[in-house]
């Protein structure tokens, strides 16, 4: 028998879950776990704000696969948590969330007279996949294996634990409250039948035209190779979802770019489509328009959670499973059946189409002079000097519209974008957990000027943690994407000048290498000079503020198709930014 505290049975239980990082402040009710995490392998990294810690959580999952905690303290921190929550819920990002809490008399109920009294459980309840309390000393095992089972049933998400401090400065005997580790008492993710995996292959292999679509359940799963194998199989086109950017690398040769002519030609023309790992969201348009009447067409999905199944499009084959392992057995399928070549006529025509609408689309950015510096332009050698190999944090509106289409090729969960909510101010968090899950790669956060003040304050525990991240802010000065709205009904824009910032000179203040750029040809050795400093780095690009608006019609258009919805049948919408209604957009 071991008499040890809350805190070391709560930080023991933390390490059988395999938790290594835990962000988030110190606060005297969770100081009797905080003074056992390093006993227990596990790094505590202090943030500057609570909801950067959930951010940069979010970063070392999308990367690494690796789970972490965050911590607030009893009422304020925990409440500044909840922008990260929420962002965390949207993404699928599983991380536990831990708040502190009082004495619990004085706060359920919580009278009138109580200091930073909250109920948090109620709080947080919409925003997390399961809360729960540990109330009782013994009982902190057991809240966590319900925790962590949740976090893990169907889509993973955000779970929270309310932690009061008489339960972590308690004592008893650590035998009567054993830790046991994830495979005592956790399943593995549910998991195809044969019937369904023989029933897809075929399906597939009797389409006179496939097509394959990869959402971001892909990567997370880690079935990118799996996915890309079927693909080269049926010889057939790969798209991926709008927020699956990183599935597949776009100079596959079997690749098309889903959000333009191309895309919806090859989804509107293909017999049997196959979606992985998404729940084919508004953010895909999964509107006739763009898909093709579904009358005739044959749907197979796989996803993990069985709420995902059939939302938008209607399906022929719906299978709840781990994407790998489905897409693992119809790839053993397809390859035992000895599949004939495919004609790749259409795919060359998919693919000829997307290079004329692209060079269409590149040609007035590519001839465009200053006297400013084009978005696209300083993309460009951005890609250029980070290659495909660099883990990339994407943030803003406009500015991330152009990185999406302009920065290169990347490696399976190496593209960070804040697509599922359209959370501002994650990508300088979420590259330093990128970079915290893969120290030994080159981690790049390319973010607008007005995502950027939402957390640039986190470049200082990039800082003092020495982590060689480095930022390029665009700052034109605006909030840029707010603009076409304004300009099409009002003719002027009102409240999206944000004035002039030198974030380099923030940056410096903070403990960083900050660099100032007004020419495109200053921007490579001032990468190339980031990229060899020893610790985080800012580079303030002074952007042009009217290229930085100029997003090509088409993208614009389809950007607001995802708030407006399908086109209605009938009189064309009131005139807006792409021709559509612009009164209901709202990002
Ligand atoms: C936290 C948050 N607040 C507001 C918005 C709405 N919004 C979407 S894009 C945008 C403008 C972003 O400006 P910036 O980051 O400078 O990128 P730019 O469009 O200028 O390239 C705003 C305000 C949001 N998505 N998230
Ligand atoms: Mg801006």
């Amino acid at each position: 028998m071991t008499e040890i505290t809350g805190g070391e049975l709560f930080a023991r239980a933390l390490q059988a879950e395999g938790i290594e990082l835990l962000f988030g402040l110190p606060s005297p009710e969770a100081d009797p776990l905080l003074a056992q995490l390093e006993a227990h392998g596990i790094r505590l990294v202090p943030v500057r704000h609570e909801a950067a810690a959930v951010h940069m959580a979010e970063g070392l999952y999308k990367t690494s696969g690796k789970v972490a905690a965050v911590l607030g303290n009893p009422g304020p921190g925990s409440a500044n948590l909840l922008p990260g929550v929420v962002t965390a819920l949207h993404e699928g990002v599983p991380v536990l969330v831990i708040t502190s809490q009082h004495r619990l008399g004085i706060v359920y109920p919580c009278p009138p007279s109580t200091f930073q009294g909250q109920d948090q459980l109620d709080l947080f309840r919409p925003a997390v996949k399961w809360g729960g309390p540990v109330f009782e000393w013994s009982r902190i095992p057991e809240v966590l294996r319900l925790a962590f089972r949740e976090m893990w049933n169907g889509r993973p998400g955000p779970v929270h634990v309310e932690l009061p401090a008489p339960i972590l400065y308690a004592t008893g005997d650590d035998e009567t409250a054993p830790v046991i580790p994830p495979v005592a008492y956790r399943g593995t993710g549910p998991q195809a039948s044969d019937a369904q995996l023989a029933e897809a292959a075929e399906l597939l292999a009797c389409a006179q035209r496939p097509v394959v679509i990869s959402g971001t359940g892909v990567d997370r799963a880690g079935a990118n190779d799996a996915l890309l194998e079927i693909v080269e199989l049926l010889g057939c086109p790969v798209l991926t979802t709008m927020a699956g950017r990183p599935t597949v690398p776009s100079d596959h040769p079997n690749y098309v770019f889903g959000f333009g002519l191309a895309g919806d030609e090859a989804r509107s023309e293909a017999d049997v489509l196959l979606v992985a790992g998404s729940r084919m969201g508004n953010l895909d348009l999964p509107y006739d328009g763009y898909w093709g009447d579904p009358a005739g067409k044959r749907l197979i999905q796989i996803d993990i959670d069985p709420r995902h199944l059939g939302v938008t499009r209607p399906l022929s084959l719906a299978i709840l499973a781990d994407a790998r392992i489905a897409l693992e057995g119809i790839a053993t399928r397809l390859r035992s059946m000895d599949l004939p070549p495919r004609n790749r006529d259409d795919l060359a025509r998919y693919r000829a189409l997307d290079e004329e609408v692209r060079t269409a689309q590149a040609t007035p950015i590519l001839q465009w002079q200053g006297p400013g510096i084009h978005p696209v332009h300083a993309i460009g050698t951005i890609g250029a000097v980070f290659g495909p190999e660099s883990i990339y944090t994407v943030d803003g509106g406009n500015t991330a519209l152009w990185a999406y289409s302009a920065l290169p090729p990347t490696r399976p969960r190496s593209y960070h974008s804040i697509l599922e909510l359209g959370m501002l101010g994650t990508g300088i968090p979420s590259a330093i957990g990128a970079k915290l899950g893969a120290p030994d790669r080159e981690v790049v956060c390319i973010t607008g000027d007005g995502a950027a003040g939402f957390n640039v304050m986190e470049m200082q525990s990039a800082a003092r943690e020495n982590l060689a991240i480095t930022t390029i802010v665009f700052a034109e000065g605006s909030w840029t994407m707010e603009e076409p709205n304004e300009l099409a009904l009002y003719g002027k824009t009102f409240g999206t000048a944000q004035g002039e910032v030198r974030w380099d000179l923030v940056a410096q203040g903070l403990g960083c290498h900050g660099q100032y750029v007004e020419r495109i040809e200053d921007l490579e050795p001032a990468l190339r000079s980031a990229q060899q400093h020893d610790g985080p780095s800012l580079v303030c690009v002074r952007t042009d503020r009217s290229a930085n608006l100029a997003v090509p019609e088409d993208m614009l258009a389809r950007f607001f198709a995802v708030y407006s919805g399908p086109a209605p049948a009938g009189p064309p919408a009131p005139a807006g930014p792409g021709g559509r209604s612009p009164a209901s957009t709202s990002e």
